[in-house]
């Protein structure tokens, strides 16, 4: 492994349209923040960066449905951020935003660079686009009639009601859902960054050289990596966002996943800018060999940070590769998936603003659930647990007795010790030996392991309290009680070091009681710390029990929550309106064999089928393409409509529709026969 001089840690940019939550905290910012701890306590050379991610449709949506503008959305979530990862003790060395001006300029300049150096090709693509605003349409902003049940404003991507999940292109009569106006088929132009020109380059540089990656990144990467990557659009026609700087290009602006990893570098250069002395240049963290770049970032963003933000790098020349991504998985919130849009999950601020004080508290049960290698789960009463049993009972409960020992029998001054005897040698010994087991697994990203190896020196302290009886001794050898105490003082000390990382607010808290008024080196672990004579501080309780009622408030919460989303679940659409026998039958429908069926090309929703209907062949396009693999269908028999007027999707006229029924979790399921039939059978 190449020498390093310094550490640049990096953590994934939150989406400014939605508070932090659990899962953010124990994929990124928590292991961020202990790594980046650690490394400083080493007295490495460390910068710990990150920032608001503001641009990106979903801002505008939010700021459309509150009736403001997209900036006083990112503002709102931007401040937001800020201080709660502030309350929780995340030591960034910046926290800074993609709308500030150095970040705008800084992306338009690396977007420039590569146009001008030939790096990124210019395709045109059809895109939906309204005449009266002269503007190009996202998705969600298209509205029509719903090809199933026609009701008159689908989305384009979802019906809500019939919830049939759709794509743009199969709306009947499609119309902006903000203006109302008609949409028409327009070309635009947009750029875009050629990976499969970089696709050897990525293979090397992660398949070959970074096989010491977590198997979960490097599986990913792989997966990709096996398949043709194509090239990728790198401006939007949106008008939120970094204007795209070229000419032929107004009304467009970077894609967000082009603008925000870019906010890690412009984030470091607004912190060199300011403090030149302390952090020196913004091109020594990432074009110099000597700097180690380490990126934390949930499972969802492995492409983007080991694919396209790399790939974009090497095109632009003069960057550093990350030397590790170490991605973790997701946490689930009592046994059910996380989700923004249900208010299923505990949020920073909620959690901060409901236990006060209690930091450490949220940072160790997260570190000891943390979603290293799997989804993990967390749940209250194991929140309880974590505090009440572990940390009060194992590592509170040792200082205590330490600190109220030493008040009680040695005037509350670090006692000169006598010789040490085997049983006090031995346990320095351990924490030394622990000490490399800890490191070990923070060096490697281990998180988890790291936490238990920390947390075994506070149960060597009360092993040995518990072997040495202090307070027995006391009536007969007071000598022994102050090498017995000297002992169990500099295992203290030891925990101070040990848990900085983890928990910096009982960490400070102790050092406090110890009088140490500086937080000691990493390396003064396994040695004795404290200096005979020193007065120290009153005792406190480092972790206070965490009462039921608390966690029975917090489950209430979700209890409410969860009835609230019941409340609003699927339920089958009511029924129709009648029809009578006549309109019915005048409905088509047959049974048909599937003979061929293929993806479309560049719609990832849509199926090509070619169909024996008992008389011939026809071809139907249908929306099913995310619920099936087309050779699953080959050979199936289904139900199709006959007599529809034949319609043109991406090209391909469908002559019919394949009958499918819509399950409440929005998937699809297509509908044929129980038994085999002769193609063409009708059905009534
Ligand atoms: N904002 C996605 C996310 O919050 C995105 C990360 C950007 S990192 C450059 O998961
Ligand atoms: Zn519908």
């Amino acid at each position: 492994m190449p020498d390093f001089k310094r550490t640049l840690i990096t953590t994934a940019l939150p989406y400014a349209n939605g508070p932090v939550h659990i899962g953010h905290l124990a994929g990124v910012y928590v292991p961020a923040d202990i790594y980046a701890r650690y490394k400083r306590s080493r007295g490495e050379e460390v910068m710990l960066v990150g920032g608001s991610d503001e641009h990106g449709v979903p801002v505008t949506i939010r700021a459309r449905k509150e009736g403001c503008t997209p900036q006083d959305v990112v503002d709102r979530y931007h401040k937001l951020f800020k201080e709660s990862f502030e309350g929780l003790g995340i030591s960034f060395d910046i926290y800074s935003r993609t709308t500030s001006d150095i970040h705008r300029k800084f992306s338009s300049d690396f977007f420039r660079k590569l146009c001008d150096d030939g790096k990124l090709e210019e395709h045109y693509s059809e895109q939906y686009f309204d005449e009266g605003t002269q503007r190009f349409l996202t998705d969600r902003n298209i509205r029509g009639e719903c090809p199933r049940c026609h009701a008159k404003d689908a989305y384009g991507d979802q019906c809500e009601v019939c919830g049939a999940s759709l794509s743009p292109e199969e709306l009947i009569n499609p119309y902006n859902a903000e203006t109302g106006n008609p949409l028409v088929k327009k070309e635009t132009k947009n750029w875009y960054l050629p990976l499969n020109k970089y696709q050897q380059w990525l293979r090397e540089w992660i398949l070959e050289g970074h096989k010491e990656w977590r198997s979960n990144v490097y599986g990913q990467c792989k997966s990709w990596l096996d398949m043709d990557l194509q090239p990728r659009a790198m401006t939007r026609d949106l008008d939120w966002g970094v204007p795209v700087p070229v000419e032929g290009a107004e009304g467009k602006v970077l894609y967000v996943w082009f603008d925000a990893p870019i906010g890690y570098i412009s984030n470091t250069k607004e912190l060199c800018d300011a403090q030149p002395e302390r952090y020196g240049t913004w091109q020594q963290w990432w074009q110099n060999p000597e700097t180690r770049i380490i990126h934390f970032i949930g499972k969802d963003n492995i492409v983007f940070h080991c694919l396209i933000f790399p790939t974009m790098m090497h095109a632009h020349g003069d960057y550093q590769m990350p030397d590790n991504v170490p991605a973790n998985e997701f946490l689930n919130l009592e046994g059910d998936k996380i989700s923004t849009s249900r208010n299923w999950a505990v949020w920073l601020h909620e959690y901060l603003r409901d236990f006060p004080g209690k930091q450490d508290v949220l940072r160790y049960a997260l570190t000891a659930t943390a979603p290293e290698t799997k989804d993990n789960d967390f749940t209250w009463s194991d929140f309880q647990a974590r505090n009440n049993s572990e940390l009060a009972a194992i590592l509170g409960n040792f200082v205590n007795r330490a600190v109220v020992l030493t008040h009680k029998y040695c005037d509350g001054k670090v006692p000169t010790p006598g010789e040490l005897q085997p049983i006090d040698k031995d346990a320095l010994a351990e924490i030394a030996k622990i000490k490399e087991a800890l490191e070990n697994n923070l060096e490697n990203f281990h998180f988890r392991e790291a936490l238990k190896d920390a947390m075994n020196i506070a149960r060597l302290g009360n092993r040995y309290l518990q072997e040495t009886e202090p307070w027995k001794v006391a009536k007969t050898d007071p000598e022994r009680v102050n090498t017995i105490l000297y002992t169990a003082l500099q295992i203290t000390a030891n925990i101070a070091v040990a848990f900085e990382p983890f928990t910096p607010f009982a960490a400070e808290k102790l050092r406090k009681m110890l009088s140490l008024d500086k937080a000691p080196a990493w390396d003064a672990l396994g040695t004795e710390i404290l200096t005979p004579g020193t007065q120290l501080g009153q005792a406190e309780i480092l972790f206070e029990k965490i009462e039921d009622s608390a966690i029975q408030a917090q489950m209430d919460r979700l209890a409410r929550i969860k009835e609230e989303n019941q409340k609003n679940a699927w339920k089958p659409a009511p029924q129709a309106e009648d029809v009578d026998f006549d309109t019915f039958t005048r409905s088509d429908i047959r049974v048909g064999t599937v003979l061929e069926c293929e993806k479309v090309p560049k719609a990832d929703k849509l199926l090509r089928f070619l169909i024996d209907d008992g008389m011939e062949k026809r071809t139907i396009v249908s929306g099913i393409a995310k619920y099936y693999k087309p050779e699953e269908l080959v050979g199936k028999q289904v139900c199709f409509i006959a007599n529809l007027p034949p319609r043109k999707l991406k090209g391909i006229v469908s002559q019919g529709m394949i009958l499918s029924a819509q399950s409440n979790d929005g998937s699809l399921v297509v509908i044929g026969p129980t038994a085999p039939v002769a193609p063409g059978s009708k059905v009534s």
